[in-house]
């Protein structure tokens, strides 16, 4: 379609013999959308100046500027490619099966955001073109081509160097959370907000089973989708820390840390290190809000969180709270650390439904995603107050 203008939601191709959606120049949108098993590319990008209809290189619609958004593309030659000149913009995408999953030809621009590109038979990404952009993505296994250079799984430091691009993307196998191809991990970080890459809204499309996609016996165990599992081994979903009193008597801000830390563990090498010095000569006990980032990947209702506590025998008090994406607050079990050592925390909001006090905005529903989970702490003054956790998990209710 040459100079066209389209917005497509919703749609499904599949099966054709040639590529599955090939735009020639226009400006295009396509999201919510499934795109599988097309015998060439299943989404073309090529520029195109419709000289028939007096269009010039210059033309904005000479492009083929194209948005894709919240999209599903499986199989085939390559997930999408743009060719030189023309212009390719994803955002939220899982590609994956194809024998590449995004090509990018010398001179195309291929803005690639949020996506995972999985299980492609050669390579995730095949970009010649020194003008594409991406970022906060996850590839699986993760063979990725840049210019000249052809990096292994094992060389993606060095890719990330080479490029300069993907500075927050992981290369981690996918975990599915459920339909629609909504990832549980890998996760990556930006700002306070830790998000699954993929698709953000599930897809009310006829699947079926996916095809492409060969069993590996060293596959992340997915018969619990539904649950989002952070075991603080590479990222901390647990490190902000907000204290009441904001300042120290002195005026100072509080010395307080929760990072990542190899001195205990319940999983793998690491748990998140609570340590904060409380001084005297305020209030004789401190107020410590331990919030967990904006969990993006949170996508229904929380119902039962989990996790390992490391007690101090201190009987310091710890009350345990959900926050929705209104800012709600839903207030779950308290409890002392009268114990030393690990030990499991769970709230089943079923058994113990939270108590919701009334705000503003407030509906009484976990409006999600994004949802926090804070840990409101009440230790003494006038010393250091350690805590150890590890091994947080949420269970989502069903779709
Ligand atoms: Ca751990
Ligand atoms: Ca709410």
């Amino acid at each position: 379609m040459n100079h066209s203008r389209s917005t497509y939601v919703g749609v499904r191709v599949e099966a054709n013999g040639a590529h599955g959606v090939h735009f020639n120049g226009g400006v295009h949108s396509l999201s919510d959308a499934l795109i599988r098993d097309n015998g060439l590319d299943q989404l073309r990008v090529d520029p195109d100046r419709a000289t028939h209809l007096g269009g010039t290189p210059e033309h904005p619609f000479a492009a083929g500027t194209t948005y894709v958004r919240n999209t599903v593309i499986l199989g085939g030659r390559s997930g999408v490619t743009v060719s030189r000149g023309g212009q390719l913009a994803l955002r939220h995408c899982f590609i994956g099966g194809a024998e590449v999953g995004a090509l990018a030809e010398a001179g195309a621009a291929l803005h690639l955001y949020g996506s995972v590109l999985a299980d492609c038979r050669q390579l995730e990404l095949h970009c010649e073109s020194a003008l594409a952009r991406l970022d906060a993505n996850a590839y699986w296994p993760g063979r990725l081509r840049w210019l000249e250079a052809t990096f292994p799984p094992d060389q993606f430091a060095a890719y990330q160097e080479a490029s300069g691009q993907d500075r927050v993307s992981v290369v981690a196998a996918p975990v599915s959370l459920g339909r629609g191809f909504r990832l549980a991990a890998p996760t990556i970080t930006w700002q306070d907000r830790l998000a699954a890459p993929g698709p953000q809204s599930e897809l009310d499309l006829p699947f079926g089973e996916p095809v492409w996609r060969t069993p590996d016996p060293a596959a992340p165990d997915t018969s619990q989708a539904g649950t989002l599992r952070f075991d603080f081994e590479s990222v901390n979903p647990w490190s902000r820390i907000y204290p009441v009193p904001e300042k120290a008597p002195d005026g100072q801000p509080l010395a307080a840390t929760a990072t990542l830390s190899d001195e205990r563990a319940v999983s793998g090498r690491q748990a998140v290190k609570l340590a904060v010095d409380l001084p005297a000569g305020g209030p004789p006990n401190w107020l410590i809000k331990l919030f967990s980032m904006h969990l993006e990947a949170c996508s229904r209702p929380v119902r039962m969180v989990r996790f390992q506590l490391h007690g101090d025998g201190s009987g310091t008090r710890v009350a345990l709270r959900l926050r929705d994406a209104d800012g709600e607050s839903f207030n779950g079990p308290a409890f002392s650390l009268d114990w030393q050592g690990w030990r499991q925390v769970t709230w089943d909001l079923a058994e113990t439904p939270p108590r919701v006090p009334p705000t503003a905005r407030g509906n009484g529903r976990q409006d999600v995603p994004p949802l926090e989970v804070i840990l409101d702490i009440t230790p003494a003054a006038g010393g250091r107050f350690v805590l150890y956790a590890d091994d947080l998990e949420l269970l989502l209710e069903e779709p």
